[in-house]
């Protein structure tokens, strides 16, 4: 899952490392050059002031003064306490410019934009690592690798975490039934969602009925009593051409008599733009004041699905998103800036076709699997 974008950070790490690393030994050169030339009455002193100034980055005086004091309070102890953490500050100490920085960020853009991360969402992240690389850039005992870690850390969990909720503690605290209905363009992976979650939901100790809204295409009746049978849920059908309200109605109807949990609500495929079926689901909301309206779609339709996801929540507000078919997905566009460009989380990754393959979306967690390792 998404290891075209992990490939890409990585290589950014590796770009910001490499070109901080060929800043640091002309200007420690230099240094060392400088200090060379200085008059100087003691000519170990001196060559200690180079070595450790080529050592550091470039700040030869601080360094030296540091080092001749630490060499007094370390004389004849083994302690070697403030000499070793000066050495290490010197080490450690990072000093990124913004030129040093230029190239990799534009890489990084280009690698964003290419793995269908929406444009604006592209520059947030650049924004924040910009802003931490270069504001905390003397932060001490932190090498280049863990600074760009830590920003590049951060300014994806800033977009990927907006708006985030815990769905299960929605599910827990709200009154029952809670009704759920599920929007999204054709064949994305609506039904099959509705169907792993009620499988989620049961083995949390929910109850859940399945009410097929979609009348609009045939074969969608049965296609959902298949899952209902094989889950062993109650399902709610009206015939083809059907009101999708008023099926979702009498689920909320057989819920309450029946003291389940919660509503699923299969709706059809649409476009935000077919206005017949945007009036319907309009009338849905009317009628039935669904608890929470979810957008599904395809974490591989990538920027067309956080597109699509912008136009859905426009037209008919959505409380959160289930991307499918994410184990198909190695850009993992969609599941960085969904979130950022409609306000409203992604709630489930879809990971396979089995009724077990619904992960809840934890940013920290993609965030952590998008800057690993392996
Ligand atoms: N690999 C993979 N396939 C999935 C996933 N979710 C759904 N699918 C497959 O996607 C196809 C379409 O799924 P449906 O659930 O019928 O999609 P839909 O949105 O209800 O389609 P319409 O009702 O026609 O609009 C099916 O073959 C599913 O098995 C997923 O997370 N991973
Ligand atoms: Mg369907």
């Amino acid at each position: 899952m998404f290891d075209g974008l992990k490939d890409k950070l990585s290589s950014f790490r590796e770009d910001v490392e490499e070109s901080t690393d060929a800043e640091e030994v002309p200007e420690g050169e230099d240094a060392a050059a400088d200090a060379a030339a200085e008059p100087a009455s003691d000519s170990a002193a001196t060559a200690a002031e180079a070595d450790s100034a080529a050592d550091a980055d470039g700040s030869s005086a601080d360094v030296a003064s540091t080092e001749e004091e630490a060499d007094e309070e370390t004389d004849g102890s083994t302690e070697p306490s403030t000499f070793q953490r000066a050495k290490a500050f010197a080490t450690g100490r990072i000093i990124i410019e913004e030129e040093d920085l230029e190239e990799p960020l534009w890489d990084l853009e280009m690698a964003l934009l290419e793995s269908d991360v929406e444009m604006s969402v592209a520059e947030q992240i650049l924004e924040t690592v910009r802003e931490t690389m270069l504001g905390e850039s003397r932060k001490q005992v932190e090498t280049t690798g863990e600074l760009v870690e830590r920003a590049l850390h951060d300014a994806l969990l800033d977009v990927i975490a907006v708006g985030q909720f815990d769905f299960e503690e929605r599910v827990a605290e709200a009154e029952k039934p809670l009704t759920i209905v599920f929007t999204g363009v054709n064949g994305v992976g609506k039904t099959t969602t509705i169907a792993k979650l009620s499988e989620w939901l049961e083995d949390r100790g929910y109850s859940s009925v399945l009410a097929n809204g979609d009348t609009y295409r045939a074969g969608a009746n049965e296609q959902i009593a298949e899952h209902a049978n094989r889950l062993d849920r109650e399902l709610i059908s009206h015939d083809q051409g059907g009101d999708p309200a008023a099926v979702i109605y009498d689920g909320v109807e057989y819920a309450r008599a029946n003291d389940v949990d919660v509503v699923l609500g299969d709706t059809a495929g649409r476009l935000h733009t077919s206005d017949d079926l945007m009036a319907q689901l309009e009338k849905i909301d009317r009628v039935v004041d669904p608890d929470m309206t979810l957008f599904v779609d395809e974490a591989v339709a990538g920027q067309d699905a956080v597109n699509r996801a912008k136009e859905f929540n426009e037209a008919a507000e959505i409380d959160g998103a289930v991307l499918t078919k994410a184990d198909a997905d190695s850009s993992g566009g969609a599941a960085i800036s969904v979130a950022y460009v409609t306000g409203k989380p992604i709630l489930f990754l879809g990971t396979g076709q089995g009724y077990d393959d619904l992960t809840r979306f934890d940013p920290e967690a993609l965030v952590d699997s998008l800057l690993g390792e392996e």
